[in-house]
């Protein structure tokens, strides 16, 4: 694919993602977008977020649990870029009239305290963090009915548009990151329950898996970047006047309102 293609297609999921406005698959158009170009996609929509003043501040990976995969359809692990303009502090409130059709997951997240370049393990990749938090991502894909297949999820950034992390942060060398009990609640409701086993295993795992793929691509993850490690059940829809808490045994809660 040319480099005016990718610049084309970034474009659309860039003004999409601007406009609120539904599109449909790339894919359609664009039978010869391949997983390598996908991701050139994303960077070049990514840069275009940062031709606007935005900053990279960490990655995400996406479809790392069943629970995921069968909700969307697609069966492989993905990464996404998260910038400056996505994160939402804990407790804090979302404008559902910014989003198209928002949905939220609960996930583990993590601070890294160092550069970390693949190939490596789970263990290797946990030197490399400075901290774990609870977590919940909004996802607002910019396809119709939220349905893409793995090229178009990629180029689309990995529906990333905004994440919350809890005010808590805790070293990851205490915890068995692997058996984290976690509860997501909708207005005081319980709406789904999980473990961070869900996670690819382990978030840890998420974590190596995400430098892995990274360095197939000649990329790294830096130093006091925050990695979203995959949400651990389906995504639920949000509606304004939604208050969504997840809470993590042992590493804490996070918690997002949503307003018109
Ligand atoms: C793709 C993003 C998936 C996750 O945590 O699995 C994701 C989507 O479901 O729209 O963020
Ligand atoms: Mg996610």
């Amino acid at each position: 694919m040319t480099n005016d293609r990718i610049q084309q297609l970034a474009e659309i999921v860039d003004s999409a993602a601007m406009n609120l406005a539904e599109i449909g698959m790339l894919t359609a158009d664009a039978p010869d977008l391949t997983i390598d170009a996908a991701y050139e996609v994303q960077e070049a929509s990514v840069e275009r977020r940062l031709a606007r003043g935005e900053r990279v501040i960490g990655m995400k990976m996406g479809l790392t649990s069943r629970a995921k995969m069968e909700q969307m359809g697609v069966h492989e692990p993905i990464y996404g870029i998260l910038t400056s303009s996505m994160i939402v502090n804990d407790g804090a409130a979302i404008r559902i009239s910014e989003l198209c059709h928002p949905r939220i997951e609960p996930e583990v997240a993590f601070i890294l305290s160092d550069d970390l370049e693949g190939p490596v393990s789970p263990a290797q990749a946990l030197m490399a963090v400075g901290g774990v938090c609870a977590a919940l991502e909004v996802i607002d894909s910019r396809y119709r009915d939220f349905k893409f297949t793995l090229p178009d999820v990629i180029a689309d950034n990995t529906s990333a548009v905004r994440f919350v992390l809890g005010s808590a942060v805790t070293a990851a060398d205490w915890l068995n990151l692997g058996n984290l009990g976690m509860v997501m609640e909708v207005n005081g409701a319980i709406v789904e329950t999980g473990s961070s086993s869900a996670i690819y295993d382990n978030p840890a795992r998420s974590l190596a898996e995400l430098a892995n793929m990274l360095a197939r691509r000649g990329r790294k993850l830096h130093a006091g970047q925050i990695v979203l490690s995959g949400g651990a059940t389906a995504a639920i829809p949000l509606k304004a006047g939604d208050r969504v808490r997840v809470e993590i045994d042992e590493i804490g809660s996070a918690e997002i309102r949503v307003i018109p």
